[in-house]
């Protein structure tokens, strides 16, 4: 090794993907975040070393579809590790596919054997049932409907009615009467999505206590007969979303039940952009929705990124 060489970075990292959607847990080589709660230990992140997560995610390491997941230690004895999610743009508070890409990265790791786990995220705890190496039921935070029927006009399109919902992450639920949802169609969907997100933002719709409403899901009938609704999500960084979507299949969920459209135990298969599904079931405790998602998920890589002090793109290309 050169002496240059012992100055490299190096971060060990494991790639999956769940359903088609892209999931990179971040497993050492991280910076020193300390010994806090995970709450100080994800605000450290934000603040002290956000060029990582550029790093990590953006191009010419990655893409703007990946999402990361920093796998830390749990600061609470019943979870086996704390994880915080993260895009090319920022933080997300839970993560469905990449929950389940976590667990399956575990299990391949030998961390995890089948059976019950919790990992604890920044919006709260979240159990995990490995039923086997690649398949994952993930029981999320609770969700629910925050409001119904809400008006919004796109420029170009005309006015869509939609639900905002919380299912560990903010949606903006729309059904969805234009161009299908299909492959071919992601460029104008994209920009469809896009212009509803700018149009909520605009007209100050927002999720509670004014949180950004950073996901739109547009939805119709599915291509499958034996599913139940095929989805489009539109994530913060304005990627679409390659799986049917954990947190929005859970809004999605919770907007049924809040409708009195699906009841607690009911089967609700969503089918994303892929065609790819996700198994969703409601429960309901203390009155709260208790959303769960089954999928499942492929490690496609173990790597060690490489950070070398003389690349000048070592911390991503910067927009
Ligand atoms: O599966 O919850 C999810 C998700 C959020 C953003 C991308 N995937």
């Amino acid at each position: 090794m050169t002496a240059n060489q012992s100055l490299f970075r190096k971060i060990e990292v494991i790639d999956s993907h769940t359903a088609g959607e892209p999931t990179r847990c971040v497993l050492s080589g991280g910076p020193d975040l300390g010994g806090g709660s995970l709450t100080e230990r994800m605000a450290k992140l934000r603040h002290d070393h956000d060029g990582m997560r550029r790093a990590i995610l953006c191009e010419p390491r990655g893409s703007d579809v990946v999402v990361g997941a920093w796998v830390l230690e749990a600061d609470t004895p019943d979870c086996i590790a704390a994880v915080v999610f993260f895009n090319n743009v920022g933080y997300l508070g839970m993560c469905g596919h990449g929950t389940i890409g976590v667990a399956v990265t575990l299990a391949h790791l030998g961390r995890i054997r089948p059976g019950i786990h919790f990992l604890q995220t920044p919006v709260g705890k979240v159990k995990i049932d490995l039923l086997s190496s690649n398949r994952v039921t993930v029981e999320n935070v609770s969700a629910y409907r925050y409001r119904v029927g809400v008006n919004v006009h796109v420029p170009g399109y005309g006015t869509v009615v939609g639900d905002v919902a919380w299912g560990g992450n903010w949606f903006f639920l729309c059904e969805h009467d234009g161009l299908p949802l299909d492959l071919k169609n992601v460029d104008d969907l994209t920009e469809h999505a896009w212009k509803i997100r700018a149009e909520l933002s605009a007209r100050g719709i927002t999720g509670a206590d004014g949180a950004e409403i950073d996901h739109i899901e547009l939805f119709t009938a599915p291509h499958e007969t034996a599913n139940h609704c095929r989805n489009f999500v539109l994530c913060p960084g304005k990627a679409y979303d390659r799986s049917p979507c954990g947190t929005g299949t859970s809004a999605k969920m919770a907007c049924l039940i809040a409708a009195g459209k699906l009841a607690p135990g009911d089967a609700w298969r969503q089918e994303g952009i892929l065609g790819t599904v996700f198994e969703g079931h409601v429960r309901i405790q203390n009155g709260a929705i208790l959303p769960s998602i089954t999928g499942s998920a492929f490690v496609m890589a173990e790597s060690t990124l490489i950070f070398d002090p003389e690349d000048p793109f070592r911390n991503g290309i910067l927009a």
